[in-house]
């Protein structure tokens, strides 16, 4: 059985919930299609948050990341295309805030997603699920996620596929921010389940 390292992030900036944490940890142990699931929930720090989730892919040594975080505001499930060697925007949640900080000193300037984006959103599409390939992952913690682990795969030269889907705000969270437009939780959770059916 092949096994599939799925990421999501604890709460951060005022939201009181971050759905992706949930879905982790709902999913965490379940074997969808090919792949048992191994669920992490990683820290809004930008000390810590890649560094944890190097060490989870040491541990797990897994054959595909799925990277989850909350972008409020967007009304679709949207798989990111690429991430960049960039960190910069609001506060941590520990108070640090970065300006145009490379991830990587050395890195290159970025990396496209190695995860099968269009297909998720074909898939998602004609499950009645709204999705849309987004072309920026920002420069806050889900950017630096998923750079350091594509930029990780591709130093070690691993067979591994790896990238980040941002999903919308949950309806538990619009109540608290009623201007966000918002998914149920359940349809959150079968779009991300249905991403990792497509990766086999
Ligand atoms: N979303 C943020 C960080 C944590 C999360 O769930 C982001 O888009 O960077």
């Amino acid at each position: 059985m092949k096994k599939l390292l799925l990421t999501g992030f604890e709460p951060f900036l005022g939201f009181p919930i971050n759905p992706t944490d949930e879905i982790v940890r709902a999913l965490d142990g379940k074997t969808i299609g090919e792949y048992v699931v191994v669920g992490r929930i990683l820290p809004v720090d930008f000390s810590e948050s890649a560094k944890q989730c190097l060490e989870h892919f040491n541990e797990v040594k897994p054959d595909a990341v799925l990277s989850l975080g909350l972008a409020a505001g967007r009304s679709k499930i949207t798989p990111e295309r690429i991430a960049i060697n960039c960190r910069d925007g609001a506060e941590d949640n520990r108070g640090v805030k970065l300006q145009d900080s490379p991830i990587e000193e050395e890195g290159p300037a970025g990396y496209f997603s190695t995860l099968p984006i269009r297909r998720f959103v074909d898939v998602l599409v004609e499950k009645g699920l709204p999705a849309t390939i987004s072309n920026t992952a920002g420069t806050y913690l889900c950017n630096n996620v998923m750079y350091a682990v594509l930029h990780k795969v591709a130093q070690d030269g691993l067979d591994v596929c790896a990238g980040f889907v941002h999903i919308p705000a949950s309806h538990e969270l619009a109540i608290a921010h009623p201007k966000l437009p918002s998914w149920s939780g359940s349809d959150l959770e079968n779009a991300v389940v249905a991403m990792i059916e497509v990766l086999g």
